[in-house]
């Protein structure tokens, strides 16, 4: 059986015994590299100052060998802060104003692609299958295929693909999508960004769509598709069950005294719409006096990138409006809004998740958003909430049974709290078990067997399957 060598910006080390779970796409991923045997590489997130970093540190877990390597001040700030983060990430999250274009930096992200590059080739071995993480490592592959690397390489990008109109603001779109012309394989999170590749192919006269997610563009042929990413929902919905007996999530429960709850969870970005959702919860109160003092809004928000001046600001934005929603409509005995600015274990996470009555998850744009389908998994099937999505994340094109909103429309996504906080439980009970049964049978792991059966050429994988059967 082929290797597998997994590529991406961070490496989620493998848990200590008695740690709490990491989330699902490391366990998946550490899953399917376990079971072939392979390699995790990626940055450690240390910086080696300004000298140049020393060889890749390896740790071996079981069949796993985690290879890690620092990067420079430099490369640190121009790669990862600069191009990665202050121009792909906006750029994927239609955010053209924030994006802050500078040759230095552009310089600085193919430079470290192509270090990364020079470290990983040593250990590749011709048979290994290399799959590739993210919106930092675009041009990973073309520079594994300039030292002459024949390896299938697939590409799974978690954030959204723009629109051309989009795109081509970028002053490197041409690199970049040459980049991606280097890969086997490329992996969206839905069919809307896929089309957005392949428009881009078409109105830039660079490519063809050949039909039956086949492409030809640069002179290569490779395959795209769409794979939307799953969470690994059974052993969530495990996790939430047992929570109910978790201290913290016991006392949860008791400050809410008898509230309706409504939850959201997210990394602290501009992309998530945490602004907007305030707005919308104080005017869902303003409009429905009858609910004061009768719900409790849960805004769990750990820090992220806060080196980013853009974040830091937020941070400020996001504590001063829940702030003053709460000192507009609380009254003595009832504090609105309670916002919790640092990360929560993963279990209590799952507990507070199923005490919630309404998942509250309001994308500006998203390529997924996993908390929406944590949420579902998380919920008691007798009494189960219900989730109020953003249309414009990834999980809305799968979340049949959810109550869908435009983050932009205030008052819609108010009326739409009122719906959810009124809804009979037999239509939540209906809603939420299209939804669950929808996440039982698209979870993590076959999201990950699903894309690695595209790269994997077809006659491999035959063989494969024949040894299998008979060892
Ligand atoms: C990118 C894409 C795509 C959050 N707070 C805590 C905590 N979390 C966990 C959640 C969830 C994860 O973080 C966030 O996942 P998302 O999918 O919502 O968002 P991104 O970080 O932006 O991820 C996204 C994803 O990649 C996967 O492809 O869905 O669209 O942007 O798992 O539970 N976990 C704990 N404590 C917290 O306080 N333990």
């Amino acid at each position: 059986m082929s290797r597998l060598v997994v590529v991406s910006n961070r490496v989620p080390m493998p848990a200590k015994d008695g740690d709490a779970p990491a989330g699902g796409l490391a366990v998946a991923l550490q899953a399917a590299l376990q079971e072939r045997g392979g390699i995790w590489m990626g940055w450690s997130g240390n910086s080696s100052g300004d000298k140049e970093p020393g060889p890749l540190s390896q740790l071996q877990k079981g069949k796993i060998a985690y290879a890690l390597t620092d990067l420079t001040d430099t490369d640190v700030e121009e790669y990862y802060h600069g191009f990665a983060n202050r121009v792909l990430w906006p750029i994927c999250h239609y955010r053209l104003d924030l994006a802050e274009y500078g040759h230095k930096e552009m310089a600085g992200y193919f430079r470290v692609n192509r270090f990364f590059a020079h470290k990983l080739a040593p250990l590749i071995e011709p048979d290994d299958i290399i799959w590739v993480h993210d919106y930092h490592l675009i041009p990973l592959a073309a520079e594994l295929r300039q030292m002459g690397l024949k390896n299938r390489i697939g590409f799974f990008l978690h954030i959204p693909w723009p629109s051309a109109d989009i795109l081509v603001t970028m002053p490197v779109h041409e690199e970049i999508m040459r980049g991606l012309s280097h890969y086997d394989l490329l992996g969206f999170q839905t069919d809307y960004d896929l089309q957005n590749f392949a428009g881009y192919l078409r109105r830039e006269g660079i490519g063809d769509d050949l039909g039956n997610g086949l492409f030809d563009s640069h002179g290569r042929s490779f395959r795209a598709g769409a794979y939307p990413i799953g969470i690994e929902t059974a052993e969530f919905a495990e996790l939430a069950r047992k929570a109910a007996t978790n201290i913290m999530v016991r006392k949860a429960r008791q400050s809410v005294e008898g509230r309706d709850m409504i939850i959201g969870v997210d990394r602290l970005d501009y992309s998530k719409g945490i602004i907007q959702r305030l707005d919308a919860f104080e005017r869902f109160i303003n409009s429905n006096p009858g609910f004061q003092n009768k719900v409790t809004y849960l805004q769990i928000t750990p820090k992220s990138r806060s080196e980013v001046p853009e974040y830091e600001q937020m941070q400020k934005m996001v504590a001063e409006q829940a702030g003053r929603v709460n000192g507009a409509v609380g009254t003595v005995d009832w504090v609105p809004i309670r916002y919790i600015n640092r990360s929560i274990g993963r279990n209590v996470l799952a507990g507070l998740y199923r005490l919630a009555t309404i998942g509250l998850v309001t994308p500006l744009r998203d390529g997924m958003n996993l908390v929406a389908k944590e949420y579902v998994a998380a919920q008691d099937p007798d009494h189960p909430g219900v989730l109020v999505l953003s249309r414009f994340a990834g999980a809305a094109r799968e979340s049949k049974g959810a109550l869908l909103i435009n983050p932009y429309d205030v008052e819609g996504t108010a009326n739409a709290l009122t719906k959810a906080l009124t809804m009979s439980i037999e239509e939540r009970r209906e809603r939420w078990s299209r939804m669950m049964d929808h996440l039982l049978t698209h979870d993590v792991s076959q999201w990950c067997e699903d894309f690695l059966r595209d790269l994997i050429p077809v006659a491999r994988l035959q063989s494969e399957r024949g040894s299998l059967l008979a060892s």
